[in-house]
């Protein structure tokens, strides 16, 4: 059994720790919070008895397995600096940091220390997002050339997560970033990104719409858009929906988690929908499903020495295809070359 320790009892940290509480052979045995009213009930919500304010002294007392970061992104240097000192594998969550050069410095730092490092970028371990890997991995659709990976919703993302509101980054940060990690993992690597940005909520200080057009070195042409915006007769939050168009015929995952391969002339539907009863409450159990899947990695990679799919330096890249977009979107859409980042 590993023993963890989490930092950050907040909104996430519930479905985190809901998850930690399903694994088979890790748990959370301590947790840490500067806010002592949060601190108290996810302890209690739990059942986890060690408790503290202070994350040097969890690590320094506990001298834990892995340390889980649950916090925002301001705290996430200092974190994962102190992890690495301690030698505790980490797991943090995204954003990884406000900036690409301090996320490189902490990919660093944590392979000086010899410290495992992921971080928590959980959208490509959804269930959905994992069958259409596997469409196009068998080559049913032929070589893709194409692609849309959508999230439009109007859903109050705001009341949960209210710093959501604060920031002069907003969509492309915290959303965005999903997307195109899922569009990285899908078509790999990216190689000229242009990207427009719009605020239409006026009580927010960042952008709620995103759209943007990646190249991708394979020669995948690739849009992701993202809105909080958008108002729809059927509220999706937090479906992505994914169009693929390749040379052999098309893929398209819709509403309700339907996956529509047409193929050689013919078409073939399935349901790739997490299991609500297993997962929810309804519709965080399109996220949950995810997060313990992710979990369950980290420990695999721990016990196998593997590197995870999403570690610091993997996630490197995605970074930088957010800071292309919020460089191309202040350049009027200029294409940005994000490796040159
Ligand atoms: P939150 O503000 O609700 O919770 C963060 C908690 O961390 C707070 O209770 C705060 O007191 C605590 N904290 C901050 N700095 C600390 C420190 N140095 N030591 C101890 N405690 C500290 O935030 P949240 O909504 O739970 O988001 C946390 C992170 O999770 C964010 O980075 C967010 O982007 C991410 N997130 C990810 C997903 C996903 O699907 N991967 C979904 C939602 C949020
Ligand atoms: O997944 C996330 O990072 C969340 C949300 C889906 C609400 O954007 O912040």
């Amino acid at each position: 059994m590993l023993n963890g320790a989490l930092i950050g009892c907040g909104f996430f940290a519930q479905n985190q720790l809901r998850a930690w509480a399903e694994a088979g052979d890790a748990g959370i045995v301590a947790l840490c919070d500067r806010d002592a009213a949060r601190l108290a009930a996810t302890a209690a919500r739990f059942g986890i008895a060690r408790t503290y304010d202070d994350a040097a002294e969890m690590l320094a007392r506990e001298r834990p397995d892995f340390v889980d970061i649950a916090t925002t992104v301001a705290s996430h240097v200092p974190l994962v600096t102190l992890a690495a000192r301690a030698g505790v594998p980490v797991i943090c969550q995204k954003p990884f940091t406000e900036t690409l050069p301090e996320a490189a410095e902490l990919v660093e730092t944590c392979r000086r220390a010899g410290v495992k490092l992921m971080v928590h970028e959980n959208f490509r371990w959804q269930a959905p997002i994992r069958a259409v890997r596997r469409v196009l991995d068998e080559g049913e659709i032929g070589q893709p050339f194409w692609a849309r990976i959508a999230f439009r919703s109007a859903y109050d993302v705001y009341a949960g997560q209210p710093y959501l509101a604060e920031g002069s980054r907003f969509i492309i940060q915290d959303l965005g970033i999903h997307l195109l990690d899922v569009a990285r993992f899908l078509f790999g690597e990216v190689t000229t990104l242009a990207a427009r940005t719009q605020r239409v909520n006026p009580r927010i200080a960042g952008e709620d719409v995103a759209t943007m057009m990646l190249g991708h070195a394979a020669g995948v042409t690739t849009v992701v858009d993202c809105s909080y915006a958008s108002a729809q007769e059927r509220e999706l939050f937090p479906q992505s929906l994914i169009e693929i168009d390749g040379a052999r015929g098309t893929l398209r995952l819709g509403a309700d988690y339907e996956l529509v391969v047409h193929a050689d002339g013919a078409t073939r539907r399935e349901t790739v929908a997490p299991d609500e009863a297993r997962w929810g409450p309804a519709p965080w159990h399109g996220i949950q499903h995810s997060v313990f899947d992710i979990q369950e990695h980290f420990i695999a990679c721990l016990r196998g020495g593997r590197e995870p799919e999403t570690s610091g330096a993997d996630n490197l890249r995605t970074l930088a295809l957010v800071e292309a977009a919020y460089l191309s979107a202040q350049r009027g859409g200029a294409p940005v070359d994000p490796a040159a980042l």
